[in-house]
């Protein structure tokens, strides 16, 4: 690509992780356009391309952690543990590429920061930090759920003379061996990362604002036997996965808490906690541990109750002690706690002894001491689903930025469109479905594909959702979210992780199987909630 230069193009792929190189296959191989992919990455792969920090883990199931629709890559895909790391993942998404002859089609170091749509000639204009731009029909935004990321701000961050970096951007080139090294956050990643670098770090110190629940992972290699099954079961294995709520692999439990006996309840946990799995601990068990808030403690007590025997020292157990709700994102673990029974392991609650400064040599907390500190690990998160959306500005048909269309917060029609910014569909938009992701981005491809081919073909200019749709379709979400316990705890999964940031729902947690007969609906209906250029440009 030539800078100065623009390009026309069908349709125009923002990011090259799971749904982007997906999409892009579609859009080009299947329905024939021409069709590029961008991503500021130096590499395909999106959250796997960046997320290269130790420990790194998909904590879904491998064999529902992957691609569906073609059986015959599924069936060589050569992962033979029950949840891939990082690295696998990457090379399979590479091997994606090239086996569906993508590469080429591909801008790497490419951001986009800018987008306008403009309602004559019914085009996309792209502008990008390499001062290509491109011209398109249509625009699928794959920006990544999990991608911008939160680092805090802590007075004198910029004299720290060690290593500070954010997981989400981890440099290949940093050895933690024999280091003396920090950690702030303890969710998904924060507890990977710590358990993961402790055997090898001089000193590890974590700095946890909120302890968490989580439960082993049971991670393990497959059996021969397993393997095969996966790959016999094939079509029953998906069928099942598109058919259920959070996509797991696993039925959900219809199993109330308190309708079985103590003994039975305990069994159940305990027969869970062997085999291992976060999502299998809070859906597999029972049926109302996120919807009951007696329910939800009885599960709380449960892990409670392990913690207090893993951890030796009472004032550390103390500290890792969950009292909340067990309400966020469920996780599971390869020893986060036996990790705090480590002599080179040392925990500050940040509530109870705040970080004040950090200096040259490292943090300082409130009770005056320092931590000295050769690297600094932010496991802060991120600026969660909208994030990267109000980071460029992406202007729609009537000059409004999708900022200040989501002034109140972000919205749309099934997570994929919204009303003014015409054939533009966001791949995990906000408000798609809670699910392992995999089933969730194939889902959303297809249906945009299927989309496209049908604004192609119905002589349309465009289409965009309609406004009264997208109002409706938000409120669903917030009804189906406040049905939950999940609102009440302070998570990203509602905007709560970010400082200012507004407090919003930011998903459908009505299922991936109830989520696709609405997309079945809406298609097979010719998209009854969306409006065409003739609708809206012809005065009535
Ligand atoms: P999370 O789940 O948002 O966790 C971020 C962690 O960082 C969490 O422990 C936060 O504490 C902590 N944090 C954030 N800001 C601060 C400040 N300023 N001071 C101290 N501690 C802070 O992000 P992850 O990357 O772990 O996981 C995100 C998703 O990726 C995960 O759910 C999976 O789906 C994959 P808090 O709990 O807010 O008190």
């Amino acid at each position: 690509a030539v800078p100065g230069k623009t390009y026309q193009l069908d349709a125009l792929v923002v990011g090259a992780g799971f749904g982007g190189i997906y999409m892009l296959h579609k859009l080009r191989n299947e329905l024939g356009l021409d069709a590029v992919a961008i991503d500021r990455a130096g590499g395909v792969g999106g959250t796997w391309f960046w997320n290269k920090y130790p420990g790194a883990l998909s904590d879904s199931e491998s064999f529902v952690y992957q691609y569906s629709f073609d059986r015959d890559l599924y069936e060589q895909t050569p992962w033979n543990t029950k949840y891939v790391p990082q690295a696998e993942i990457l090379a399979y998404l590479n091997g994606v590429v090239d086996r569906y002859d993508l590469r080429e089609h591909v801008r790497l170091e490419t951001g986009m920061t800018e987008a306008e749509f403009d309602e004559a000639s019914g085009t996309w204009t792209v502008r990008t930090d390499r001062g290509v731009t491109f011209q398109s029909r249509f625009l699928v935004t794959g920006l990544g759920l999990l991608s911008a990321t939160n680092l805090p701000k802590f007075p004198g961050m910029e004299t720290f003379a060690g290593r500070l970096v954010h997981t989400g951007a981890w440099p290949e080139d940093l050895d933690l061996a024999g280091k003396r090294v920090g950690v702030i956050g303890n969710g998904s990643t924060g507890n990977q990362v710590i358990t993961a670098t402790a055997p090898v770090a001089a000193h590890l110190t974590s700095f946890q604002r909120t302890p968490q629940y989580s439960v082993p992972a049971g991670n393990r290699q497959l059996t021969a036997q397993e393997h095969r099954a996966h790959r016999e079961n094939f079509e029953a294995n998906w069928e099942q996965v598109k058919n259920s709520s959070v996509a797991m692999g696993f039925e959900e439990s219809a199993v109330p808490t308190f309708s079985v006996s103590p003994q039975e309840r305990e069994r159940i946990y305990q027969r869970t906690w062997e085999e291992g799995g976060g999502f299998r601990f809070m859906f597999e068990t029972f049926s109302d541990i996120a919807t009951d808030q007696d329910a939800n403690e009885e599960a709380a007590k449960f892990i409670r109750r392990k913690i207090a025997e893993i951890v030796t020292d009472p004032e550390t157990r103390r500290k890792l002690t969950p009292t909340d709700l067990y309400a966020r994102r469920p996780l599971c673990d390869s020893g986060f706690y036996e990790t705090f029974n480590r002599p080179n392991v040392s925990l500050v609650n940040v509530k109870e002894n705040p970080i004040e400064s950090v200096t040259e040599q490292g943090i300082v907390t409130a009770d005056g001491t320092l931590h000295e500190l050769d690297v600094l690990i932010c496991a802060t998160g991120f600026d969660a689903v909208d994030g990267n959306y109000v980071r460029v500005n992406i202007r729609g048909r009537d000059g409004e930025t999708l900022k200040e269309h989501w002034a109140d917060g972000p919205t749309s029609y099934l997570g994929m469109a919204t009303s003014g910014f015409p054939n533009m569909f966001m791949i995990l938009g906000p408000n798609g479905p809670f699910t392992n992701l995999p089933p969730s981005i194939e889902t959303q491809v297809e249906w945009i594909s299927e989309t496209i081919s049908h604004v192609l073909t119905s002589g349309t200019g465009w289409i965009e959702a309609k406004s009264e749709t997208e109002s409706d379709w938000t409120e669903t979400c917030s009804d189906i979210a406040h049905q939950t316990l999940f609102p009440q705890a302070a998570s990203w999964i509602f905007g709560a992780n970010i400082p200012g940031k507004k407090r919003t729902v930011m998903f459908y947690l009505g299922g991936i199987k109830q989520y696709r007969s609405i997309l079945a609906d809406e298609a097979s209906n010719k998209y009854p909630n969306f409006a065409t250029d003739a609708d809206i440009l012809t005065p009535a």
